[in-house]
């Protein structure tokens, strides 16, 4: 069987569509919440992990969120006992690679809340990658306790 030129140009077609919608898809951002706080606490911290579906490098150099007047990727290290919040100015994520942001460790710090947020809501963000890509999805406000995996798991050991 001969193909012919049209079907041809239809297959071609099809694979440039479906490498076009691979790469919209290569990041992907998984069970991203965010934990409730009293009204007065304006900073807050969002979690969730970042998953990158592709087969080259990607990073993350920041978030916004039109509810926050800033964002900043933070991870928690411990020294001399101490916790400590150090800010990260990017993220890498290998091919194919993932990264959690949870309890303890890394996380989005929410600065500068600028309306009340309350357990149940769906709060817009959006990551920035390095490559001026930008990825929006929702978070979901909800209590660090019905996390099921996360720091409250370390009272079990
Ligand atoms: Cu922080």
């Amino acid at each position: 069987m001969k193909l012919s030129a049209t079907m041809l140009a239809g297959f071609l077609c099809v694979m440039l569509s479906q490498q076009l919608w691979a790469d919209e898809g290569a990041l992907e951002v998984k069970d991203p919440w965010i934990r409730a706080a009293p009204p007065v606490v304006k900073v807050l911290a969002a979690y969730m992990t970042i998953e990158n579906n592709s087969d080259k490098g990607l990073s993350v150099v920041g978030a916004e969120s039109p509810l926050f007047e800033r964002i900043e990727i933070h991870n928690t290290v411990i020294e001399e006992g101490l916790a400590r919040m150090l800010r990260q100015h990017r993220i890498d994520l290998a091919p194919r690679g993932s990264i959690a942001f949870s309890p303890g460790g890394y996380h989005f710090m929410l600065l500068g809340r600028k309306e009340s947020i309350e357990k149940g809501d769906r709060v817009e963000m959006t990551l920035i990658l390095g490559n001026g890509d930008r990825l929006p999805f929702e978070a979901l406000v909800r209590s660090g306790m019905e996390m099921p995996q996360g720091e409250m798991d370390h009272s079990h050991h």
